[in-house]
């Protein structure tokens, strides 16, 4: 048995090494959202719940995270036995509907301390790791197709992507998809080009899009549009050949379940936060397993923390077809934890020590944290 002593929510606002361009957000600064939960017995476990672009992504901002934990979901947690974090999510989910990205970060902590408790890593608590390293894409978003050109070669060069996705939806259909059709052209046979859309485009425009795509040789289309049309992204799954991916539609494994039986994906993005949690994410994964729909370990462009719990569990999930997106430390101008994760030959190594395997730097985060 172990209580909760005290919980604390910081948002740190991090500069990013260059304007980060989406379809819905420019980001300029990334704030990261970090949730500590200290226990009676003198450990401290650490979650994250950051989001992109404030409101604009989802329906959980920063500050609406720190509100919510702090206002409803700390009087509960105070109540738990923090050795038990399947118990303590059930009695969230009895008393707070959804609240997926503060249900996640809480989790998350719980889980840090329990593996920190019993000296193993987060992974061996998740069913146990079938891998050290995960393959990470990045995302080439300066919003210049030169530019975008240019960083990737050099982070090709340095063996440290070779998998590179690339934000459209807020040019022109044709516009954005002659900047995709240049990129892949760059990089024919050197690095994997996929597109992500952020459910930008309507209907009649993802089938001229995702033609032209196709035609370029772009591998991959995440979520060309809206999240909600299940029956739009299941006629994109029959009409094109190159793989249809679901991401902000995956809200957990309630929705990957309407999006399996209804053929409506051929990859599943899995992120822990939008599914709500590690088991939560854990669950999504399964469904896409039975269902045969391939798995991408996708990001909301977390710092270490949220990126070290991501990689904790899809260390345990067998096949992971299309990899990951982990790559959300990089885009910071500073990482707020003591040793950086480790990025080589393509991939993230997946902490090893207990709990997370990363420890926040205090006084740096401090440094970014809000008054
Ligand atoms: C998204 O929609 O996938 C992930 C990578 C990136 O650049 O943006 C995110 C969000
Ligand atoms: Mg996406």
């Amino acid at each position: 048995m172990a209580r909760i002593d005290t919980i604390e929510v910081i948002i740190a606002d991090v500069p990013t090494i260059r304007p980060h361009v989406l379809a819905m957000a420019t980001m300029a600064t990334q704030s990261v959202v970090l949730v500590f939960l200290q226990r009676d017995d003198g450990i401290t476990g650490v979650g994250e719940a950051t989001t992109i672009g404030g409101l604009a992504y989802g329906e959980e901002s920063p500050e609406g995270v720190k509100l919510a934990i702090e206002t409803y979901f700390a009087p509960l947690l105070q109540t738990a036995d923090a050795d038990r974090p399947g118990e303590v999510m059930a009695l969230l989910d009895r008393h707070i509907v959804g609240n997926r990205f503060a249900k996640c970060a809480v989790e998350t902590a719980l889980f840090d301390a329990l593996g920190q408790r019993c000296g193993l890593p987060v992974s061996e608590l998740l069913g146990g790791r079938r891998a050290e390293t995960l393959p990470v894409a990045w995302t080439l978003a300066s919003g210049d197709t030169a530019r975008d050109v240019e960083e990737g070669e050099a982070v090709l060069a340095a063996r440290r992507h070779n998998i590179f996705k690339l934000k459209i939806g807020k040019r022109g259909v044709a516009e954005d998809c002659a900047h995709a059709a240049a990129i892949a052209r760059a990089f024919e046979g050197r690095a994997s080009v996929r597109v992500d859309v952020n459910q930008h485009w309507t209907r009649a425009q993802a089938a001229d899009g995702i033609a032209r795509l196709q035609d370029a040789g772009v591998v991959l289309i995440e979520q060309p549009i809206a999240a909600r049309d299940l029956a739009g992204m299941r006629d994109l799954c029959a009409r094109f050949d190159c793989a249809i991916m679901a991401d902000e539609a995956l809200t957990g494994p309630a929705s990957g379940w309407d999006f399996a039986r209804a053929g409506a994906a051929d990859v599943f993005s899995v992120k822990i936060a939008q599914s709500g949690g590690l088991t939560a994410a854990r669950k999504l994964c399964a469904i896409g397993e039975v269902a045969h729909i391939a798995l991408y370990g996708g990001t909301m462009l977390e710092g270490g923390v949220g990126t070290a719990a991501s990689a904790q569990l899809f260390a345990t999930v067998g096949a992971m077809e299309w990899g990951t997106e982990l790559f959300g430390p990089l885009l910071l101008t500073e990482d707020i934890l003591e040793e950086p994760l480790v990025y080589r030959d393509f991939a993230l190594c997946v902490p090893s020590g207990p709990g997370l395997g990363v420890r926040v730097d205090r006084e740096r985060l401090g440094r970014f944290a809000r008054q």
